[in-house]
């Protein structure tokens, strides 16, 4: 499957997952700074010019979380996924609130040009990152197990995902040592094997 990545972006979830899982991909990195995500080839590919895409057997997958379920569905011994409904809703619940509000809070500090046109309104959005990040990383650390992982003792998508967002926080001006708990998970993926194969291959550099 071909890989549509760019180096240090939410994509870093999904390569870390194929990695974990034993799951061949063929990386290909778009270059952000030279508009590659909205040039015409690769609108053809995803046409909301964003990254990651996984060109799969069916089709192109776009959106970082179904397209850890569907790599989670590529290895179903792993149960990355839970069986038990109530636990695979917990897990859903952490993935909509890392990409609908995490996310958004992050890309507030680069992309404020979605929301606004005025200078000083990206600079005030800019601004306000290093806050928002925080509340989201204290209410991650008080309201989700993290013990040691996103949903408690078994590994699942949730936890790639995290990753892919606490790669960022120290350019957000968050200390992650404040989050105890948060810290602590995030060095345990860090020294899994899969980081640091997709650091091997310039994916992150976490
Ligand atoms: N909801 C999408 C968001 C993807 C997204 O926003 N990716 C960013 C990188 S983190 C991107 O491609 N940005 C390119 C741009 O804004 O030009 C997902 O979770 O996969």
């Amino acid at each position: 499957m071909k890989f549509y990545f760019a180096p240090g972006t939410i994509s870093v979830a999904t390569a870390y997952l194929m990695e974990d899982a034993g799951v061949a991909y063929d990386p290909v990195q778009l270059d952000f700074k030279a508009g590659d995500q909205t040039g015409a080839d690769y609108l053809t590919i995803n046409p909301k010019g964003r990254v990651p895409a996984l060109a799969t057997e069916r089709g192109v997958l776009t959106e970082t979380g179904a397209i850890l379920e569907y790599v989670a569905s590529l290895v179903p011994d792993r149960g990355l996924v839970p069986d038990d409904a109530w636990d695979a809703a917990q897990m859903r619940s952490a993935l909509h609130y890392l990409a609908s509000t995490v996310h958004v809070n992050h890309a507030h500090k680069l992309r404020g040009s979605r929301w606004a046109t005025q200078q000083s309104s990206f600079d005030d959005m800019r601004a306000k990152v290093p806050e928002t990040m925080a509340a989201s990383c204290h209410y991650i650390e008080t309201n989700w197990p993290l013990a040691p992982y996103v949903l408690g003792e078994s590994m699942s998508v949730a936890d790639p995902y995290l990753f892919a967002v606490c790669t960022w926080l120290e350019g957000d001006k968050v200390e992650i040592a404040d989050y105890p708990k948060l810290a602590a998970h995030y060095a345990m993926m860090r020294d899994r094997p899969a980081a640091a194969a997709i650091r091997a291959k310039g994916i992150t550099r976490s």
